[in-house]
């Protein structure tokens, strides 16, 4: 063959090997960043909630308390780790800095800290063994709390001067951290005077030291606070919302919207859910864990309804999470597992308009990045199970790399002759999907052939659709 036809046969196939590759729809309003993507597929996190606290019983320290009262008698980080393992959840956030400004590590700018107790000899660093107990297990997190009701500045400029120095000291002094928490809490000092917090002071600082951390607060920029304390998102819940104006505390957006989110909203900020498994955020003797049963309804609320679930653990007095916490934890897990480990859509037909490259099979592969990318705003998939199956609970995943698109979904069930179906129930069977929604029916269903109907505010991109049934 001449040089000239290779060549000419080497562009044909090059074209379309190009017109076969599948072409990734434009990205529709804000979308996550990589860090944000990553922290929301984690989940569930753990908070952990230990200081002076966990000592006097109270659940806000006065910040006049003796340093003598923190003194846990077998702390074991890797014992937090282990329990955070067994229960799946994937980052621990500490609480460094509570209300009452003690400082869980020997703080160069307080004199209310480790250090001052007697515990390990005032030689001990509960930030160090946290860290090195999550290196290379989970990720770690860090609590600051900007109130702080011991420090004699605050209410003062210079409070801020300090607060970024502390910042700066355990974020450039530890491993990685994955979320910086900033609780919006402002109350008095000790001197009976409010600070006026320096946010963009204390965001940039952590932008600067940790880049991949997410910055929690009442509005981001990172994660938005979900507006209460119960692990609930709305059952409309997106992860665009508009902030500008706002502040974390004083300044917050109503609670509802910081629950719902808002649909074309400017800035991509990602609900996360804390709550604790006692009625405390502290560990209190006479306080019990919540149980399974409370614990999968808070799931089905937050992981279930787009948000991410920081479900606090905290550690008792001897500094370790007590036998009755991990056993609920790990029964908790054992029940997801159990509802959840075998996808009853495995196996079936799926078949839709789509996008070239993106077809409706993509639903049911457990690649995250492949999707089905439908035509139109309005788009239906055909799901054609191997045989009637009866399922209780839908699980639907947008590809949010591309944006959160969906506004509603709805569930026909075909009778297999194509003539007629029925709806299931008058509404749609959900409003929002984003990262992740879990829908449980009312009652189980048994049927073959499923026709979902998507309305998105552009064509919807969806990664994911599986069918469980939690009898089973
Ligand atoms: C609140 C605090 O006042 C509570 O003590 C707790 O730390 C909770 C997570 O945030 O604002």
């Amino acid at each position: 063959m001449r040089t000239s036809h290779i060549a000419t046969l080497s562009v044909i196939f090059t074209l379309l090997a190009a017109s076969c590759e599948p072409l990734a729809p434009e990205p529709y309003g804000p979308v996550p960043t990589e860090a944000q993507l990553a922290w929301q597929r984690m989940e569930i996190n753990m908070f952990c909630h230990f200081g002076p606290n966990t000592f006097s019983g109270a659940e806000w320290g006065t910040g006049d308390e003796s340093e003598a009262l923190f003194n846990p008698t077998a702390l074991d980080c890797r014992q937090w780790v282990d329990v955070a393992e067994q229960a799946g959840m994937k980052g621990i956030i500490l609480t460094a800095k509570h209300h009452d400004g003690f400082c869980l590590w020997p703080s160069a700018y307080s004199s209310h800290t480790v250090t001052q107790s007697p515990w390990n000899e005032g030689h001990g660093d509960v930030l160090r063994e946290f860290t090195d107990a999550c290196r290379g297990r989970v990720k770690a997190g860090l609590y600051l709390s900007p109130w702080d009701r011991h420090d004699s500045t605050y209410g003062t400029p210079q409070y801020n001067d300090r607060f970024v120095a502390t910042l700066e000291e355990v974020l450039s002094s530890y491993h990685d951290i994955y979320e910086q928490w900033f609780d919006g809490a402002n109350g008095e000092g000790p001197n009976g005077k409010r600070q006026k917090y320096d946010w963009q002071r204390f965001n940039a600082t952590v932008a600067r030291l940790q880049p991949n951390a997410l910055v929690f607060s009442d509005v981001g920029p990172g994660c938005r606070w979900v507006g209460n304390e119960e692990g609930r998102a709305g059952e409309t819940c997106w992860s665009t919302i508009d902030v500008e104006g706002c502040e974390p505390g004083t300044g917050n957006p109503p609670s509802d919207l910081l629950t719902h989110g808002k649909q074309g909203g400017k800035s991509w900020i990602p609900a996360e859910a804390d709550v604790s498994i006692r009625p405390g955020w502290f560990w209190h003797a006479d306080e019990l864990p919540k149980t399974v049963d409370e614990l999968m309804e808070i799931y089905y609320n937050s992981v279930g309804r787009n948000a991410l679930l920081l479900l606090n653990v905290p550690p008792d007095t001897t500094g370790r999470i007590s036998a009755e916490d991990s056993a609920v934890l790990v029964a908790f897990r054992a029940e997801r597992d159990r509802i959840f480990s075998k996808d009853l859509a495995q196996g079936a037909k799926a078949s839709a308009w789509h996008r070239p490259g993106h077809r409706a099979k993509n639903v049911l592969d457990t690649a995250y990045h492949t999707y089905w990318a439908a035509t139109g705003k309005k788009a239906e998939l055909t799901l054609e199970l191997d045989s009637v199956t009866e399922f209780d609970i839908i699980v639907i995943q947008e590809y949010i790399p591309l944006g959160q698109r969906v506004t509603s979904v709805g569930l026909l069930l075909d009778p297999g002759d194509g003539l007629y179906s029925y709806t299931l129930g008058d509404s749609p069977l959900c409003t929002t999907v984003g990262y992740k929604r879990i829908i449980r029916l009312s009652h189980p269903i048994r049927w073959r052939k499923l026709v979902f109907q998507f309305e998105g505010m552009a064509p919807p991109v969806i990664n994911r659709i599986a069918l469980y049934n939690s009898d089973k």
